[in-house]
């Protein structure tokens, strides 16, 4: 029998209403280089428990999802040379496969929410591929936000995505965005993806108050999207980002990489190609979103 386990650290926190932030694990098994990713993982799971929050890194570990991960576990999950990447489809035929797999924003929204976790910290959501005219590559993480109470901090989309289309979609589908002390949408690696938002927030009391808006109003069927920036001074440049970002486009497709290969490979890319440029500036966008939603969970707490 599969299982899901809860550590038991998230177990007692959940049961005494206290500040949980769930953490995805498909960026330290496809999204950062090994040994970095270990290393950037535990720096996380740090970083929420510095603002007074618990830690809930989720994943597959042979066949069983854990929520909470001992540094073991961590270990295994990161170094594991078969570690495969899961979304909400793969979630039930790798568990009776007893696979070992970190779970997509997808895939972990779903089992965060599933164990009432509601704050989620993440790098850069999935979203409609730039080509999605043609080959129809739209990321499951935005059906999972459509119908899923999650309140998800990111820093937009990743770039290599068409982001005007993907901010449709998110309308259309009924989910949230507000951006952190901004109305300029995030492009991950640049401070601003040249798309414009409405609403703004100004600090995670704010943003606590909005979800309880959205529990009031029963809206919280769909995400909450927090766009939160890198700092223009930690930004890539721009110059640099359009230059890998066209690289990368054209040898994912003269490699023919498809269907869920697509993210990690440009992903990959980006890193090898920028000499650890993008790496260092996809790490100081997760420690900020894990700080930012470790702020909103505690704010989020301390209000019911
Ligand atoms: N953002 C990152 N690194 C990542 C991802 C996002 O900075 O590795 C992962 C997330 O887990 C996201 C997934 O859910 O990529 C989207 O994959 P796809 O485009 O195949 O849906
Ligand atoms: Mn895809």
């Amino acid at each position: 029998m599969n299982k899901v386990l809860i550590a038991q650290e998230v177990a007692d926190a959940l049961t005494a209403g206290k500040s949980v932030v769930a953490l995805e694990s498909t960026i330290i098994t496809h999204g950062l280089p090994r040994p970095k990713n270990l290393e950037v993982g535990l720096e996380i799971e740090e970083t929420v428990r510095n603002k007074g929050a618990i830690p809930a890194t989720i994943a597959m570990l042979d066949g069983d999802i854990h929520v909470g991960l001992t540094t073991a576990a961590f270990e295994q999950i990161a170094m594991r040379e078969d570690s495969v990447k899961a979304s909400i489809r793969d979630l039930a035929i790798l568990g009776a496969k007893h696979a070992f797999a970190g779970t997509t924003v997808a895939a972990t929204s779903q089992i965060a929410a599933q164990v009432g976790i509601r704050v989620f910290a993440t790098g850069g959501l999935g979203g409609v591929h730039r080509n999605a005219r043609d080959n129809w590559d739209e990321s499951a993480d935005l059906y999972a936000l459509a119908k899923l109470p999650i309140a998800i901090v990111c820093a937009g989309v990743k770039s290599i995505l068409d982001v005007g289309a993907t901010l449709e979609r998110l309308e259309t589908l009924g989910v949230g965005v507000v951006g952190y002390r901004t109305n300029s949408f995030p492009g991950f690696y640049l401070t601003d993806s040249g798309f414009t938002l409405e609403h703004r927030v100004e600090d995670a009391q704010e943003i606590a108050q909005v979800m309880r808006a959205q529990d009031t109003f029963n809206t919280a069927g769909a995400a909450l999207v927090i766009a939160n920036p890198l700092a223009p001074r930690q930004a890539m440049n721009a110059e640099l980002h359009a230059k890998l970002l066209a690289g990368g486009l054209a040898a994912a497709a003269s490699a023919h990489i498809t269907g869920k290969e697509v993210t990690p490979f440009l992903l990959e890319y980006f890193h090898r190609e920028s000499n650890g440029e993008s790496l260092r500036a996809n790490i100081e966008i997760i420690l900020a979103n894990a700080t930012l939603a470790s702020e909103i969970a505690v704010e989020f707490a301390s209000g019911r």
